[in-house]
């Protein structure tokens, strides 16, 4: 909620580059609920569901992209891939009429996880502005 959301700004979790949890998860070395899968990306069912569908689509390969921030040219077509798939996810979840993707970037916007994600969230009245 409101109150995790600050407390990871205050922490301000910097970006080092290094390996994240998510590499385990797509290797399955830690379970994960998964809603989608291809040879680019992998979509599963966020930790701590802001919605009742909450879904992360992450790349395979991070290969620097940490952030979306440091996208290169040579990311553009796994970008691509990403927000295909992350319809493809709100197909699967039944959530096509109403859902929202989200990519926080950096400290200021609560990034807490230095692997490119996005936030698939819906099944409920989505506010605006998001916080
Ligand atoms: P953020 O945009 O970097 O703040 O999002 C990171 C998300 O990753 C956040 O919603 C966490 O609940 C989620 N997550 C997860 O699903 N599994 C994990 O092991 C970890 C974080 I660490």
């Amino acid at each position: 909620g409101n109150e995790e959301a600050a407390a990871k700004a205050a922490a301000k979790i910097a970006d080092t580059g290094a390996p994240t949890i998510f590499d385990k998860i797509i290797a399955k070395e830690i379970p994960s609920t998964i809603v989608y899968e291809d040879d680019k990306v992998l979509a599963f069912q966020d930790v701590n569901p802001q919605a009742p569908v909450h879904i992360l689509v992450i790349p395979k390969m991070r290969d620097g992209l940490t952030q979306l921030g440091k996208a290169e040219p040579r990311h553009a077509e796994v970008l691509g891939h990403l927000l295909f798939a992350a319809k493809l996810v709100a197909e699967k979840e039944g959530i096509v009429d109403g859902f929202r993707v989200v990519i926080n970037n950096g400290p200021e916007a609560c990034q807490s996880v230095y692997h490119l994600h996005l936030h698939v969230l819906g099944g409920r009245q989505l506010k605006w502005p998001p916080g």
